[in-house]
């Protein structure tokens, strides 16, 4: 048994959700804010056999876009005024941050 943690972009999550849940996945999701940004994303756990890793990882590759977010960042004028200027900057967010993690016990009651 695994678990896949995936960080994936709001607006692709429930369109994830759906397409997993339809392939037989079971899904919990999480809303998560990531350090950076320090806007919303969404955590999917997704536990899951060893040998359906693939087609999950296949899912959310299917679904999860790269996009560029501008993010306003701040920075100090000068090294000794001490005087901070917000200023955009782009960042690409990934699709998809996936951890695929061992499982020891998987337990319903
Ligand atoms: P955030 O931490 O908000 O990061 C959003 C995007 O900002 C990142 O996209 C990356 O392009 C950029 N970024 C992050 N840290 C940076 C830094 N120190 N310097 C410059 N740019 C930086 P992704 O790498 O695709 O990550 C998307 C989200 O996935 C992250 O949101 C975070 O919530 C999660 N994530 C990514 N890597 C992770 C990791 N190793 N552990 C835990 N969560 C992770």
């Amino acid at each position: 048994m695994k678990l896949i943690v995936a960080v994936v972009q709001d607006d692709d999550a429930l369109d994830l959700i759906d397409l997993l849940t339809d392939a037989g996945f079971r899904v919990t999701k999480l809303a998560t804010t990531g350090g950076f940004l320090k806007a919303g994303n969404t955590t999917l756990m997704i536990g899951v056999e060893e040998e359906k890793v693939d087609k999950a990882i296949k899912t959310i590759e299917e679904i999860c876009k790269t996009r560029k977010q501008v993010v306003t960042a701040p920075s100090p004028m000068t090294g000794s005024t001490g005087i901070y200027v917000p200023y955009p900057v782009e960042v690409e967010v990934g699709g998809a941050t996936i951890f695929v993690l061992d499982v020891d016990k998987f337990i319903k009651i």
